[in-house]
């Protein structure tokens, strides 16, 4: 059997958690949940083109760093597994949907697709497909919020944002660059590592030289906190110290949730590269039905109350599919449309 790195372990009798914010998280996990199966059975059907990132087992992370923020007014970074992402930050389901889809009513208005999810709206700054791309995004958006507060004189600009990307994301120029300056400008921001042990087909321990990604961050003099990525309560409460740092002008947090992806790397990828035990280990840690325990042990729900959030979403999913199918194709006399800055 395979000693797998999961520590450290968190006690959730520390947790503050009331029902109203337990159930919250239970929806946004579901939702995320949900929305990836709908997914995948809609890409089995042809219904959609190009590759499909799914982001199931890793929930955990996107709604304990999310829902720990102010959605809608706090920045949202991604990556190409950004589906998920974009709900916990409020993007309604049929607008991803659409978007899978390549419908004119999707958030990128059908020109982006899986990985380029996006909506200035919900404060999402976009799915990025090359590695580490979306780092020196989201350090441009959180030096923005503080060279307007401190230097422009905005109080209003207290806005903290969240940069989400892979492990194998920390072995690229970008992430060193980023976060360098991210330490030395202070900026309120939140680099959350998804570490799910594989980079496509290529093991983590394999591809760098030191695993423990949290420690990187002292080199620059950066807080670096280790998460069990599969527990939400968990995530939720360095997440929470973490944006009340940031939001104090107290700098940035590195992040690393120790997580794993239910599904092959893409739809595309027959996954088999991942041993048996290996997978096994890590569905038994499933984020969603630790939580539900939790919340009925607490007697924060009942079972009863978990279902109907289920069926509501569920519902909320098949609307969703609904409304991308029956939603038109972008005009092809707009293709030039969206590519030049307009007046
Ligand atoms: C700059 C760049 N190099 C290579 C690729 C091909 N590629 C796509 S996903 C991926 C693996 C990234 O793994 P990780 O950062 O751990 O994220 P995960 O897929 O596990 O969420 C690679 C190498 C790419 N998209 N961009
Ligand atoms: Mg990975």
């Amino acid at each position: 059997m395979v000693q797998e790195r999961t520590l450290p372990t968190f006690s959730a009798t520390t947790a503050q958690l009331s029902k109203e914010e337990g159930l919250r998280l239970y929806e946004d996990m579901i939702l995320g949940r949900y929305f990836e199966d709908k997914c995948a059975e809609m890409y089995y059907r042809g219904k959609m083109f190009g590759f499909v990132h799914l982001y199931n087992g890793q929930e955990a992370v996107s709604t304990g760093v999310i829902q720990s923020m102010r959605p809608g007014e706090d920045y949202v970074c991604s990556t190409y597994r950004d589906h998920v992402h974009a709900l916990s930050a409020g993007v309604p389901a049929k607008q991803v949907m659409a978007e899978l889809f390549g419908k004119a009513t999707g958030c990128s208005k059908g020109r982006g697709g899986s990985m380029h999810m996006f909506s200035e709206e919900h404060r999402l700054l976009g799915g990025y497909a090359f590695v580490a791309e979306g780092i020196p995004v989201a350090t441009g958006a959180a030096f923005q919020s503080k060279y307007r507060r401190e230097v422009m004189g905005d109080e209003s600009a207290d806005q903290v944002t969240a940069c989400f990307f892979g492990d194998g994301a920390c072995n690229n120029g970008q992430f060193f660059e980023c976060l360098n300056m991210a330490a030395l400008w202070k900026l309120p921001i939140l680099y959350v590592v998804e570490n799910n042990k594989w980079a496509i087909g290529m093991a983590h321990e394999r591809a760098t030289s030191q695993p423990e990604i949290y420690k990187k961050a002292s080199v620059f003099g950066m807080v670096g906190v280790e998460v069990d990525g599969m527990d939400v309560l968990a995530v939720r409460q360095v997440a929470q110290e973490a944006v009340a740092r940031a939001r104090a002008g107290e700098g940035p947090t590195l992040i690393e949730a120790l997580t794993y992806r239910f599904r092959g790397h893409s739809l595309a990828d027959p996954d088999e590269l991942r041993s048996k035990d290996e997978k096994e280990f890590w569905f038994a840690r499933d984020p969603i039905k630790k939580l539900a325990a939790y919340l009925t042990e607490q007697n924060l729900a009942s079972q009863a109350e978990l279902k109907q959030i289920e069926q509501q979403i569920q519902q909320e999913i098949d609307e969703a599919v609904k409304f991308a199918e029956s939603s038109p194709e972008p005009d092809p006399n707009e293709l030039y449309r969206y590519i030049f800055a307009e007046d």
